[in-house]
């Protein structure tokens, strides 16, 4: 019966939810860079909190190798690992096409186009077009596509701009823009200037991202978008704490001629000079705080090593620690360490008709946002590394129990069956003593018939 119910009920809201989507699914991808996941525990944030407390909430994003802005915003749009969507760094090097990347000279297609970001497959795919406040990405033409509307980067356009942009984007029906995002540099911004240990002045900043949150929420409600809109509000990474006392200084190991260093800190990307073997033993003795790898030793679990802008050898720094040259420390707080910290890991927030309401779960990985994405929007989702089962959950039109409700009832069904074969062996138990009885009278009448 309960778990007949809990099909019934699944049923209806699986059916319910589809029919709701179907008129206009729209989707609104929010980005507060290095957004770390335990900002939301530490401070006081209620326009957040009212944000998840009407739909789910992820409490920790484990991301992608190397916890980068650059490379992890466009995990989050393609799925992908680092190694296979080609933003291996915010800073790159490709020794073949002797071309250079920087977060400044970003805009040459060719660093991009060895994947397909969701906005261009919704606009090749969907029902709609893609429109783009600030995110990496957007204001490049990507498979020959930008989105149908986008701004230039610049850092200088106030959030509030941004939404109203958006707002306005969304908000028209001929095109329907069905996927749109939005990017802020806060609290990116101040972590590494003050660090992400200085309350005072996160408190600050994260005050003023909540407020950006609450603005956002109050112009959809105006434009009537609030009861239909989906909003995912999530981060790239987290922030830990640099110090001076914790500097890597790669001059008093090697000669700056032995090497160029393509990308500097927490990860190192060196481009040898001279033999690499060389190099790599001098780097391997530089600092114990430091991890060394050849190209071809980088562990597994980074999923960094099969493409060709990963210099032959990278350095990890552990965290807190900065590589430097001969520089001294010019930041207090840094992200880019090793993604199994908890220190580089973001949050995820979403909410609107395709979620769940007040469901939170702890993990899920960033590139389980675009297939997530896709489903929302019904796209064929390119090749990817995500997993449905990990974001399931969060969705209204998933039926999704927790091992402990399962077996719940599997112990339910199984009492209920049990209480069933009971009720039908005590009713045959009944009939039964008739039957001797009517064997005795048989025997009855045998006997009599003997005796007759
Ligand atoms: C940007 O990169 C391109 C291609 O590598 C290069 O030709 C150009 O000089 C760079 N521009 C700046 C301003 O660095
Ligand atoms: C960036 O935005 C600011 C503020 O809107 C504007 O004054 C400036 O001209 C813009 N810069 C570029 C390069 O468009
Ligand atoms: C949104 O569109 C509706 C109907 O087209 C219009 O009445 C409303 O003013 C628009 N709102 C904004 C913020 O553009
Ligand atoms: C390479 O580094 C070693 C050790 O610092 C130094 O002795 C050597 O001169 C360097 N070679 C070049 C070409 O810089
Ligand atoms: C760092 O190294 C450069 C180049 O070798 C040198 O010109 C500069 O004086 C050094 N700075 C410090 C602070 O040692
Ligand atoms: C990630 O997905 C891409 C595209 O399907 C695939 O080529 C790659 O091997 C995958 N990576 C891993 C580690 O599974
Ligand atoms: C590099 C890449 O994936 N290019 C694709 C761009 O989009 C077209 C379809 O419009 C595909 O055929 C290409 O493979
Ligand atoms: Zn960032």
């Amino acid at each position: 019966m309960n778990l007949f119910l809990m099909l019934l009920l699944s049923g209806i809201v699986a059916c319910g939810a589809h029919s709701t989507g179907d008129l206009a699914s729209r989707l609104l991808l929010v980005s507060f860079d290095g957004f770390r996941a335990d900002y939301l525990d530490t401070y006081k944030l209620p326009y957040l909190q009212e944000f998840i407390e009407d739909g789910v909430l992820v409490k920790q994003v484990t991301n992608a190798f190397i916890t980068k802005t650059f490379p992890n915003h466009y995990t989050i749009v393609t799925g992908l690992y680092e190694e296979s969507h080609g933003i291996v760094a915010n800073d790159m090097y490709d020794a073949d096409a002797k071309k250079k990347f920087s977060q400044f000279n970003d805009s040459d297609p060719f660093w991009w186009n060895e994947a397909v970001p969701i906005w261009v497959t919704n606009q090749q795919q969907g029902n709609g077009v893609s429109a783009a406040a600030m995110w990496p990405g957007t204001d490049v033409k990507i498979n020959d596509t930008t989105p149908r509307f986008f701004m230039k980067y610049n850092f200088s356009v106030t959030f509030e701009e941004r939404v109203e942009k958006t707002v306005v984007w969304l908000n028209s029906s001929n095109p329907v823009v069905s996927f749109a995002t939005l990017y802020w540099e806060e609290p990116d911004a101040s972590g590494h200037k003050y660090g992400p240990d200085d309350t005072e002045n996160m408190r600050k900043v994260l005050e003023e991202v909540d407020n950006h949150v609450g603005f956002l929420m109050k112009k959809l409600k105006a434009s009537g978008l609030w009861d239909s809109i989906n909003v995912i509000i999530t981060s790239d990474h987290g922030m830990a704490s640099c110090s001076a006392q914790k500097l890597i200084v790669l001059d008093d190991c090697i000669g700056r001629n032995n090497y160029t260093l393509i990308d500097k800190s927490p990860v190192a990307a060196v481009l040898p000079r001279q033999n690499k073997r060389d190099v790599y033993n001098l780097l391997k003795k530089c600092n114990s705080h430091m991890k060394v790898y050849l190209k071809e030793e980088i562990p597994d679990r980074f999923h960094y090593r099969h493409n060709k802008r990963i210099q032959p050898i990278i350095l990890v720094a552990d965290e807190g620690w900065t590589i430097v040259q001969n520089e001294s420390l010019s930041k207090l707080g840094d992200h880019g360490y090793d993604n199994a910290l908890q220190s580089m890991h973001p949050f995820l927030a979403a909410r609107g008709p395709a979620f769940h309401r007040g469901y939170k779960q702890n993990t899920m990985n960033n590139v389980d946002i675009y297939p997530m994405m896709c489903h929302i929007l019904r796209l064929t989702p390119q090749p990817h590394n995500g997993t449905f089962s990990n974001f399931k959950c969060l969705l209204a039109d998933q039926w999704c129990k927790s091992l402990p409700e399962v077996i719940g009832i599997v112990i339910g069904a199984f009492i209920v069956l049990t209480t069933f074969t009971c009720i039908i062996i005590i009713l045959k138990n009944k009939v039964p003593p008739s039957r001797p009885f009517s064997r005795l009278q048989l025997q009855y009448d045998d006997d009599h018939l003997l005796i007759g």
